[in-house]
């Protein structure tokens, strides 16, 4: 254990982790490594996992490659594929969970409804009731958690079984129904990829078109999944996987960029070789840029919607009734489920959490405008709590996993310096957030995000509100704490 560990654990501090997702069960290892013993996990769900508990929906899996999405002290040689499903990977996350006995250290079914800040501590309330406090808050409440329930009139009219992605109702049928999946973001289009072989009939509902990158989903074979636990170690370093990742975020980053102009001749390539019909080609084909919105990953979504059973429908939707879908155009698309993946509240975060920082200041009036962090990880007036994925990190086609671990190795150098200076709390100065967001809002103009579509990397304001800078500039970040960007008190 380094010194600042030691020194720090022999004081005992409380640390509260809020969320066993991904990120929650990150940082319950790295707390136990870090020789931390006074840890609370508070999981509002029953069950660890995240978005891989919440999303069970037919045909979901990852589109960052498994070994990339793991945790790089967690290898898995196992993997089945270049991009498993859902099952597979949420076994991961609880198997992960469970062998580093982080599992017995959370207590489920109680969510947080308050985070208090006096005094050096903060206080924490739950639902049920239980108080209590730490020193220091790590939220690892996710990024996507919020469901979007569309604004479609009649919604509560419909007689068949109606829900959103993330509350897939497996109770009912779906073999040989008459089934509506309404979105065609990454959700929509691995949702008719699952069921374009099962339903009966499957409309898929497309407000606007996606661009599609074709990605291969091929099984590993024995061989390699040998030669993988042969040598399990650096698994997670996938240098492929590592250059396009460098690649894509300087596309997206720079609209101007040679990368981008490259990565916009792929999804074009894709659609204008993969699907044959000249009209369904041209419902398909986005007026906006590649990668404006996030770009979607699937090796067979233009080959299913192709498929005699399924259907692509572009006119507006009126409302929902009785029977199924009106659309404008007058027609009544009868239905015996429908699918809503329209999406989550992009700009939750920590909320509905009340969360009260020094000397009274409200995070619902810090985030009035748009939700913020510096670097993603540290609030002004919000002393010792830390975000994991918080606002304004690099989300999209990158390994969320590696993100988090990167943000946790900084915000432990933040307390270590914190612990062995004696300081009693640190956080962003308001004058280094300010100035944070002030180059990040300038920069976010030329990022491709900002490059003429709607999508949920915008603010209410219209500004993209994630990383607008390069991967390897995150990094550089992450690496060493600026200090002078932090005020420490004593
Ligand atoms: P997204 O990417 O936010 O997609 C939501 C989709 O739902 C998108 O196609 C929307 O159309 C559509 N939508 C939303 N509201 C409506 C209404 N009222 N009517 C019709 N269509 C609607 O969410 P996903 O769940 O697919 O993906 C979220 C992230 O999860 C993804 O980026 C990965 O990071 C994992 P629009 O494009 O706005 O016209």
């Amino acid at each position: 254990m380094e010194e600042g560990a030691a020194h720090r654990a022999q004081k005992d501090l409380r640390f509260i982790v809020i969320g066993a997702g991904m990120a929650g069960i990150l940082c319950a290892i790295k707390l136990k490594e870090a020789g931390y013993r006074n840890v609370a996990i508070f999981e509002k769900a029953d069950r660890v996992g995240g978005t891989w508990r919440e999303n069970t929906y037919p045909g979901l899996t990852c589109d960052v490659p498994s070994h990339s999405y793991t945790y790089s002290f967690a290898p898995n040689p196992d993997w089945t594929r270049h991009f498993p499903g859902g099952p597979e990977i949420y076994a991961y996350f609880e198997g992960v969970a469970q062998k580093y006995g982080v599992t017995e250290q959370i207590q489920f079914n109680e969510e947080i409804v308050s985070c208090v800040y006096g005094d050096g501590l903060w206080t924490v309330e739950t639902k049920s009731g239980i108080v209590d406090q730490a020193e220091y808050v790590l939220a690892a409440t996710g990024v996507l958690h919020h469901p979007a329930m569309p604004d479609i009139p009649g919604i509560d009219s419909f007689e068949g079984a109606i829900f959103h992605s993330a509350r897939w109702d497996h109770t009912v049928p779906l073999d040989g129904k008459r089934i509506a999946v309404v979105g065609s973001g990454s959700t929509g289009v691995q949702i008719v990829s699952g069921l374009a072989e099962r339903a009966g009939r499957l409309q898929h509902f497309q407000r606007s078109p996606q661009w599609i990158i074709a990605a291969e989903n091929t099984p590993y074979t024995e061989e390699e999944r040998a030669s993988f636990r042969a040598n399990p170690g650096n698994l997670h370093l996938d240098e492929g996987f590592i250059a396009r990742t460098r690649i894509f975020s300087k596309a997206v980053s720079d609209a101007n960029s040679a990368e981008i102009e490259d990565l916009e001749a792929r999804v074009l390539a894709n659609l204008e070789t993969s699907v044959t019909d000249p009209v369904l080609r041209e419902k398909l084909r986005p007026t906006y840029r590649a990668a404006c919105k996030r770009i979607i990953m699937s090796p067979d979504y233009y080959e299913k919607i192709q498929m005699p059973a399924a259907e692509l429908v572009t006119a507006k939707i009126e409302r929902i009734e009785a029977k199924g879908i009106r659309t404008t155009d007058g027609q009544l698309h009868e239905q015996d489920v429908i699918a809503l993946a329209t999406g989550f509240k992009a700009d939750m975060f920590l909320r509905p959490m009340n969360v009260v920082g020094r000397g009274g200041v409200q995070l619902n009036d810090l985030w009035a405008k748009r939700p913020s962090a510096y670097l993603a990880v540290s609030l002004p007036d919000f002393p010792n709590l830390f975000l994991l994925n918080g606002p304004t990190g690099p989300v999209g086609n990158f390994s969320l996993i590696d993100i988090a671990e990167q943000q946790l190795k900084y915000i432990f150098k933040l307390i270590d310096a914190t612990e062995a200076g004696d300081y009693r709390e640190i956080s962003v100065t308001r004058e280094a957030m300010a100035d944070y967001d002030k180059r990040r809002i300038e920069r976010a103009k030329g990022t491709i995000f900002a490059s003429g579509c709607k999508s949920w990397y915008l603010d209410a304001e219209g500004v993209p509100t994630i990383w607008p800078w390069t991967f390897d500039e995150f990094r550089e970040r992450m690496a060493a704490p600026d200090f002078q960007c932090y005020e420490m008190i004593a």
